[in-house]
């Protein structure tokens, strides 16, 4: 049993104008490709191989370099598709904002910490939402690290990502960074994060 690439929830253009069709196709087909395909030549003969992806990101400190990074690879964007979708609303409703608004007082305080997490993650990396409890808590990682792994520094459950790798904006935004974290928000799927949240 073996991981598979999984299919994106809308056509490569469907993010347009925010994230361009060119960008989304090489960004699944070739890197999250490459992460799936790696992530299973890595596990081969380790007694993680058949485990589940957050059973062997608990373990990563006791795994090869090959499975933390191309096991981050592989879970992270898979979420990212997830949580994003075209024409996403501007703002989560329901428990969800109950519960942004308890952990960081506004929807907006939220927003500024999630996109200071982006713009100062030097280099590669992920900026997240994660879930501890009943509250919320944002985050960065490095390379493709996650809130999953024992190694973090902040552990959780992720329900919202942003990828922050120059393979995620720099054939649209360049060195941008600003610009397209600035957009990401247009085509969050909040549904889709309130799903992650209520777990
Ligand atoms: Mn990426």
């Amino acid at each position: 049993m073996s991981f598979e690439l999984p299919q994106l929830p809308y056509a490569y253009d469907a993010l347009e104008p925010i994230i361009d069709a060119k960008t989304m196709e090489i960004h699944h087909t070739k890197h999250h490709g490459a992460y799936t395909s790696k992530l299973n030549e890595a596990l081969q003969g380790t007694a993680f191989e058949g485990k589940k992806i957050e059973e062997i990101l608990a373990g990563i400190s006791s795994l090869p370099a090959a499975v933390r990074n191309n096991g981050g690879g592989y879970y992270n964007h898979g979420l990212f598709w997830e949580i994003m979708k075209p024409g996403g609303a501007s703002e989560p409703e329901g428990d969800l904002l109950k519960a942004i608004n308890s952990s960081f007082e506004s929807f907006k305080n939220f927003k500024d910490a999630f996109t200071q997490a982006a713009l100062t993650r030097f280099g590669s990396g992920w900026a997240w939402l994660i879930k501890q409890g009943d509250s919320l808590v944002v985050s960065s990682t490095p390379n493709q690290d996650n809130p999953l792994m024992d190694v973090a520094d902040v552990k959780g459950t992720p329900v919202l990502g942003i990828d922050v790798w120059e393979h995620a904006y720099y054939l649209k935004y360049q060195n941008r960074r600003p610009e397209y974290v600035d957009a990401f928000w247009n085509v969050i799927n909040w549904d889709e994060v309130a799903k992650r949240f209520k777990g």
